[in-house]
């Protein structure tokens, strides 16, 4: 067992200084140099009860994918994430805090971004969110653990998000009563995926779940999708998850976290290139999915800010906060969007069509 950060280096057989890396809301992601580059990033418990179900989950999804890239004529060692074990064979290091760290290969030449600076990037996003579900189509999503039950089952969310309120743990609720009633109000779209799901209209897929634009890298030169990553929360799922979701973040104008609302629209030529891109990476797509892609926008969107505002009302107890207000700027920006995606919807329908 591990006694500090450093001695988990040494399990991991790396030596250098880690340093902060990303702007994840989970995990604390450290980059270390040593000759080579690595990433070390400490699990976040309190969100993934077991780790060690993770890790099994992560290491056959990335067993899986490179094989795929591999057959595809494709460089295994930069298009998934390569992770390492520790001196005693193990893909994770338990400290005596009962922390666990994990350690990958940071992929070289690559970059991440925050807020989509072109609609040319958010094609290119499409295209690696795309083809990472297209891999995983013959993966054997019964192995899969439930990392999180339940993960975007908004109805659920919805009834969580009740709870919260009702509790007000925080004391908070009295200021929110606008957000709170917008999301109150929506309660009739919570169903819409999850109950299509268990009639069967729409296929249960192996999804990443976590399409944040910051959870692909590019290429720094070619801003080519090079590697999907945060694979913690792949599991069984529907692709409307993966896509309403990838929307909510790269559709905005301004960042998840922008406290000035004026300057938050959903974009429709944002919205317009990742179809594109994705539906070229996914031909699998059934008609009922298709159909639902615009709705699968607003409700993505919806239940992320069902989750930031129960969080602040929780007193921010899930998502990394920089300040004390951040969770519930985060709300208003997704609100914000709800209501512009609530506008567009039909011309969103149309770019589907087209
Ligand atoms: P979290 O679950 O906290 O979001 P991530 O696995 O997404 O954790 O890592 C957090 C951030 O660290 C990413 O959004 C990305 O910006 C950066 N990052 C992680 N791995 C790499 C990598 N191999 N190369 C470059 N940046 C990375
Ligand atoms: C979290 O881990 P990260 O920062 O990529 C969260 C997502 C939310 C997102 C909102 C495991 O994603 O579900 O949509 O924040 N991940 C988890 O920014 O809860
Ligand atoms: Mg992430």
């Amino acid at each position: 067992m591990a006694a500090n950060i450093y001695d988990v280096l040494k399990h991991f057989n790396i030596s250098g200084e880690p340093k902060p890396l990303g702007n994840g809301h989970i995990n604390e992601t450290y980059l270390v140099s040593d000759g080579g580059d690595y990433v070390l990033q400490k699990i976040n418990k309190n969100v993934f009860h077991d780790p060690v179900a993770v890790m099994e989950n992560v290491k056959a999804v990335t067993e899986h994918l490179k094989r795929k890239i591999s057959e595809a004529g494709g460089d295994p060692a930069k298009g998934t994430l390569n992770f390492i074990d520790t001196v005693e064979g193990l893909p994770y290091c338990l400290t005596e805090n009962g922390d666990y760290y994990r350690a990958y290969v940071y992929v070289d030449g690559v970059k991440s971004y925050d807020v989509a600076e072109s609609p040319d990037l958010l094609y290119q996003a499409a295209r690696a969110f795309g083809k990472f579900q297209n891999m995983l189509a013959d993966f054997p999503a019964g192995t899969l653990h439930e990392v999180i039950p339940s993960f975007h089952d908004t109805r659920k969310r919805f009834r969580d998000f009740k709870a919260s309120v009702e509790k007000n743990a925080s004391g908070r609720a009295e200021n929110v009563t606008d957000e709170i009633k917008f999301i109150l109000d929506r309660e009739d779209d919570c169903g819409v995926v999850i109950d299509a799901l268990g009639s069967g209209e729409l296929p249960v897929r192996v999804t990443h779940n976590d399409t944040k634009l910051n959870n692909v890298l590019f290429d720094e030169n070619t801003d080519e999708g090079v590697c999907v990553i945060d694979l913690d929360t792949v599991m069984p799922g529907s692709l409307l998850y993966d896509f309403g979701d990838a929307l909510r973040f790269a559709g905005s104008s301004g960042a998840e976290d922008e406290k000035d609302l004026s300057k938050i629209r959903f974009e429709l030529e944002n919205f317009e290139y990742f179809t594109k891109g994705f539906l070229v990476a996914t031909p699998s797509i059934t008609e009922n999915e298709k159909e639902l892609l615009p709705f699968s926008v607003k409700l993505m969107t919806l239940e992320c800010g069902m989750r930031f505002l129960a969080d602040y009302i929780d007193g921010d107890v899930y998502f990394k906060t920089a300040y004390p207000e951040h969770n519930l700027v985060r709300a208003r920006t997704q609100i914000k969007l709800v209501s512009e995606i609530e506008q567009k919807l039909d011309r969103m329908k149309a770019i589907v069509n087209k």
